[in-house]
């Protein structure tokens, strides 16, 4: 419906339409929240992301129940690695690269054991499930197009991590025209300071990217 809900949010109030807001949620991909992992390859303790499940569970569950459009997104390459720029694959000095076998299999490939959203989030029938190589959504994939086919004009953000993945997304939506909002405990990072930056710094400059609110500001809007 295009009922429009108001939640309580920072910088101020965040309005958003029903019946054209998506939620998103970046990357609750098992490469990075489980251990073995890209994430744990790259040398970082997996279990501040491992322990946002059950946030992200009760936000998505919330939007489900409001009939609000689901997005998940997975960092993904092809398996002949045709769109991973050397200069993404050799970044960095882990032993375990992109399309390495680790211990889930080929790191951040599509349809590897690691690559599968955790079975907490998994997508059901109807929802949006967009494989990106790049750090944004929008870069290289479909999703302004189905964006725009939905008439979608309103995104919450949610996923890992806050300030790679999500934040870029939220950025590239920004020029894109979309009003963003972050929901803050439904978002982690491998290091708290950098999380408490980027919110800090998206929603400064009276929401210069966008602005942030909790789950349960969002799903009291939702009521
Ligand atoms: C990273 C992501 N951090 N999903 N990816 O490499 O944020």
């Amino acid at each position: 419906d295009s009922l429009t809900a108001v939640a309580t949010a920072q910088p101020y109030p965040f309005a958003f339409p029903r019946g054209r807001t998506a939620l998103v949620i970046i990357d609750m991909q098992r490469d990075f929240v489980e251990a073995g992992g890209f994430g744990e390859a790259l040398g970082n303790d997996v279990r501040p992301l491992a322990d946002l499940v059950p946030n992200v569970k009760r936000l998505l569950e919330g939007c489900r129940t409001a009939g609000i459009a689901v997005v998940h997104t997975r960092e993904a390459h092809k398996p002949d690695l045709s769109d991973c720029p050397p200069a993404k694959r050799l970044r960095g000095n882990s032993d375990l690269r992109i399309g390495d076998e680790g211990p889930m299999g080929r790191i951040l490939i599509a349809g590897e054991p690691g690559n599968a959203i955790v079975d907490e989030l998994a997508p059901i029938a109807g929802e949006i499930v967009i494989d990106k190589p790049g750090k944004g959504a929008f870069y290289a994939t479909g999703l302004s197009e189905i964006l725009g086919r939905l008439g979608t004009t309103h995104l919450l953000f949610a996923g890992v991590t806050t300030e790679v993945c999500v934040q870029t997304t939220m950025r590239e939506a920004n020029d894109r025209g979309f009003e963003c909002l972050l929901v803050e405990d439904a978002t982690e990072s491998y290091f708290p300071a950098f999380k408490q930056s980027t919110l800090d710094m998206i929603r400064a400059q009276g929401a210069i990217v966008g602005w942030t609110a909790t789950i349960d500001e969002v799903l009291a809007a939702l009521q």
